[in-house]
């Protein structure tokens, strides 16, 4: 039986509120204690850890060294957001919304903060003139970025919370409510893929960066085990999209940057070099 709840006339704070990320959730912005952040010897510094928002900047990375790109080297630094790293006072000042991603740019003359991955996105696109598309195909590419990010909260604050985290038992109406939105994101997605090969057409550009970390994760069955319940392999484009991305070399990479669970050999904490992934190979090979 659903308990019955009436909003009462101003809400209070009654402290957690179950579910499994509960304890992260306050009602106030800002630092709870006194941390400096570390600082390695690459231009760009990334506090992270590997969920779907983190994964997009660690592909972003990740593609543009492949590329060729060798100024684009950086060092990725683990914020345990379940320990609560996001609200230590050095990654506020990074992102003052104490969400990771976060990055801080040092090849300029001036130091340049970024948060939102959307943003982190485009201002390496932009900086390194790479993975935006042809100019007359930009406002696609913008209008997919955005689309993810206006999205993904759907799937992930949305579905994956009252389907795979919040206290049980789970509750009908929400999770009718967010897979019927996730299935039409899926359909969007498979119809728009349907057409093209990439997102925004005949180039692999940061909306396919974007996205896949989140539906292409999900496609795979990496996310919230929920592959049977949304018939995930029925959105056949998106599908041989996700797979396509998954077999790049820079997807398996960017998957263990601040990597803090699952399979040791699969985690980076750390990245600070491209020999960094060398040694997790042979942690692999040897155990
Ligand atoms: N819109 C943000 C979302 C970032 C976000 O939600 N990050 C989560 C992990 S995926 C986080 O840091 N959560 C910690 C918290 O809520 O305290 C982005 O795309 O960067």
């Amino acid at each position: 039986m659903t308990e019955t709840y009436e909003p009462p006339k101003i809400w209070t704070w009654e402290g957690e509120n179950g579910g499994e990320w509960a304890s992260l959730n306050r009602p106030i912005a800002g630092a709870t204690h006194d941390k400096t952040l570390p600082r390695g010897e690459h231009p760009f510094q990334l506090y992270s850890l590997a969920t779907p928002n983190g994964v997009k900047v660690n592909l972003m990375f990740e593609e543009l060294l492949a590329a060729g790109y060798t100024d684009a080297e950086y060092d990725a630094w683990l914020i345990r957001i379940g320990d609560g790293d996001q609200f230590g006072s050095g990654f506020t000042e990074v992102n003052p919304n104490s969400k990771i991603p976060a990055l801080m740019d040092y090849s300029g003359d001036t130091p340049v903060r970024v948060f939102e991955s959307g943003a982190i996105l485009l201002h390496l696109a932009q900086k390194f003139d790479a993975f935006l598309g042809a100019p007359e195909n930009r406002a696609e590419v913008l209008s997919w970025l955005f689309w993810q990010m206006g999205s993904a909260p759907y799937l992930g604050g949305g579905f994956g919370h009252f389907y795979h985290y919040s206290p049980k038992p789970r509750i009908k109406y929400a999770v009718d409510r967010f897979t019927m939105e996730v299935k039409r994101q899926l359909d969007v997605l498979d119809k728009n893929l349907a057409e093209r090969e990439w997102i925004a057409g005949d180039e692999y550009t940061i909306a396919d960066i974007a996205i896949w970390p989140w539906y292409g994760n999900l496609i795979l069955g990496r996310g919230y085990n929920a592959g049977e319940f949304l018939q995930v392999h029925t959105y056949e484009n998106v599908v041989r999209w996700a797979e396509t991305i998954d077999a790049r070399e820079t997807a398996k990479r960017a998957r263990m940057v601040n990597k803090a669970m699952g399979e040791p050999h699969e985690q980076l904490h750390e990245r600070h070099s491209a020999e960094d992934f060398l040694t997790k190979t042979q942690d692999k090979i040897g155990g």
